[in-house]
């Protein structure tokens, strides 16, 4: 199984990496991507060093898998090409999630749609994948009429320049600005960029993208999407109303069978999740849970995830294993 990594020196790239080599992913040969100015440095998996090569000479040695985290642009430009060479392009961007040919997959969701004609998939937002951990069971459950969701989420999220941006900040030192304000000290009720509609598209990919994987138009999702000085994961707060009623304690029951979700909820101890805990690991952390008295079958919860991990590396790394154990390649 010959692999590539788009965008293999960027920050989720490097995740990809690490998850692949962690879930021992039976790849014979691994091809690190990048843009030109990286093409010959090296990169570690395995206690190996690999050689970055460019877009064009990856597409020549016609890899099975290529999980591209590089930017919609370049997927949009080279997915269709690697796709012509026979690869299954598995990608990170949002570049093709909503086009009604393209599959957005959640593996614990809604792998079985894949089939072998599916060349380019679409690996969800972030903030999606572990909003979607929770709601599917509950969805299957209890149906979902509406979710007010608002996010709190980390730097990380943006990439590099705003990791540097934070720490330059926390020194006290000028530099380059990944934001329009300060992060350090403050949260900005602004993630990705405004559209005319007064939301910005994180807010809107939470709402589209839920319809998408549920395969359900009729569950509507309002979402404010902030920004924090956190650098672990991202987190969540929850309100989801149910067609029917249901009782708290088959709820909690429904969400620890889910696989890939740890429910962390136990306020007499104060349990409950928070990115410093989530960072590193691969599962939805769930706590919080609580019946809403303001109105009849609804619930509040808290949802936190790695969204480097999970909300990427680790959901990407789960379709091309998917793909893999059913011979879809
Ligand atoms: C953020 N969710 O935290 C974004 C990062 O559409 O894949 C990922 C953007 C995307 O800002």
């Amino acid at each position: 199984m010959k692999v590539a990594v788009v965008g293999a020196t960027g920050m989720v790239g490097s995740v990809m990496l690490k998850v692949l080599e962690e879930r021992n992913f039976p790849l014979t040969e691994l091809i690190p991507v990048a843009s030109e100015r990286s093409v010959g440095k090296k990169v570690k998996f395995a206690d190996k060093e690999f050689e970055v090569v460019g877009l064009e000479t990856a597409v020549s040695m016609k890899p099975e898998i290529a999980i591209f985290s590089a930017g919609g642009d370049t997927s949009l430009e080279w997915a269709p090409k690697f796709a012509e060479v026979g690869t299954t392009v598995i990608d990170n961007s949002s570049a093709w999630r909503m086009n009604p040919d393209n599959k957005l997959v959640i593996p614990e969701i809604n792998a079985n749609l894949l089939t072998r004609t599916d060349k380019v998939i679409a690996n969800p937002n972030c903030s999606t994948i572990q909003l979607l951990m929770a709601l599917k069971p509950l969805h299957d459950a209890f149906g979902i009429k509406r979710v007010v969701v608002s996010t709190y989420q980390s730097i990380t999220g943006t990439g590099v320049k705003a990791v540097q941006q934070l720490e330059n900040e926390y020194a006290g030192e000028n530099g380059e600005m990944a934001y329009p304000y300060p992060i350090h000290k403050n949260a900005l009720p602004h993630c990705d960029v405004f559209q005319e509609n007064g939301y910005t598209k994180e807010e809107m990919k939470l709402s589209n993208e839920t319809k998408k994987i549920l395969g359900d138009d009729s569950v509507n999702v309002t979402a404010t999407a902030i920004r924090i000085p956190v650098v672990g994961g991202h987190s969540e707060s929850v309100n989801i109303e149910f067609n029917k009623d249901f009782d708290e304690a088959d709820v909690r029951k429904i969400l620890s069978d889910f696989p890939g979700i740890t429910v962390q909820d136990n306020p007499a101890v104060n349990t409950y999740p928070m990115p410093i805990y989530a960072e590193g690991k691969d599962d939805v952390f769930v706590g919080r849970i609580r019946r809403d008295y303001s109105q009849p079958n609804t619930i509040n919860m808290w949802i936190v995830a790695d969204n480097l991990r999970k909300g990427a590396a680790t959901n990407a790394v789960q379709i091309a294993e998917y793909l893999l154990e059913n011979k879809l390649l």
